[in-house]
């Protein structure tokens, strides 16, 4: 049987995370580019590997199912490995709690507030200000939490700062000072200068970037609509900004 892996999965933190543990392990693996925004995530192929029809997807021989939910595959990695997660308690449980907190708050919430901001200015104030101050306030809880030390939790490089660091750098595109965060801004680069997540960023520009450009430009009304879980009951808003991110 192939020991290759394959990662189901675009270019957002959520998959960009996966591979860094990959690198990082030193695995073999292939990276498979699922055309969100041409709806690919609901074809009934894809559906079974995944069961909300979400990326990433893991396929991994050695697991015997195809695994989804980017913090369960970074677990179930880890485990495999014996690396990233460490074996001793309370070090490992608090890792478990702030991989959580990533998945939990980091992830949904700067996703929310990204969400937002991609409506066309002041049309959602509620919202943008909801989602700005929790954002600014996980910014804020992040950059006090890596004052206090070197690494988010366990004493050392772990899965949850593998899980988290791709989602900081929308620190800027948030609109927030990175002066202001500045044991963020030293956690986020001491993590972009290893070898193994600059090569997967390079992987994964060159698996995923091209070709989800080319599926965004081509978006039907449509396609953006059930991408952002659009129906009849929900306001329409101009959303064709996504065609030229
Ligand atoms: N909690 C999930 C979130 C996965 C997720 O939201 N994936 C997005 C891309 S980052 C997706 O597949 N979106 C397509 C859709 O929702 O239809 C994880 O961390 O894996």
């Amino acid at each position: 049987m192939s020991e290759t892996l394959v990662l189901h999965g675009m270019g957002s933190p959520n998959v960009i995370k996966v591979v860094i543990m990959l690198e990082e392990l030193d695995l073999a693996y292939e990276l498979r580019h699922v055309a969100v925004f041409a709806q690919e995530q609901f074809d009934p192929a894809f559906l079974a590997l995944s069961p909300l029809g979400k990326v990433p997807v893991l396929e991994d021989p050695r697991l015997g199912m195809p695994l989804a939910e980017s913090g369960a595959i970074l677990h179930w990695l880890a485990e495999r490995e014996g690396r990233f997660l460490p074996e001793q308690q309370p070090a490992r449980a608090e890792v478990m709690q702030w991989l959580m907190i990533q998945m939990a708050n980091v992830g949904p919430m700067l996703g929310q507030f990204t969400h937002f901001n991609l409506v066309p200015p002041g049309s959602e104030p509620y919202a943008h200000g909801r989602y700005g101050a929790i954002a600014a306030k996980l910014y804020r809880d992040l950059d006090d939490r890596l004052a206090r030390q070197e690494w988010l939790a366990g004493g050392q490089y772990s899965i949850v700062d593998i899980a988290t660091q791709p989602w900081t750098y929308y620190l800027e595109r948030h609109g927030f000072d990175t002066r202001e965060h500045p044991h963020l801004l030293e956690w986020r680069e001491r993590i972009a200068a290893r070898p193994a997540v600059q090569r997967a960023n390079e992987r994964a520009d060159a698996a995923f970037t091209d070709v989800a450009t080319l599926s965004r430009k081509a978006a039907s009304g449509a396609d953006l609509d059930r991408f952002f879980n659009r129906t009849d009951q929900v306001p329409k808003k101009d959303f064709s900004i996504v065609r030229n991110m």
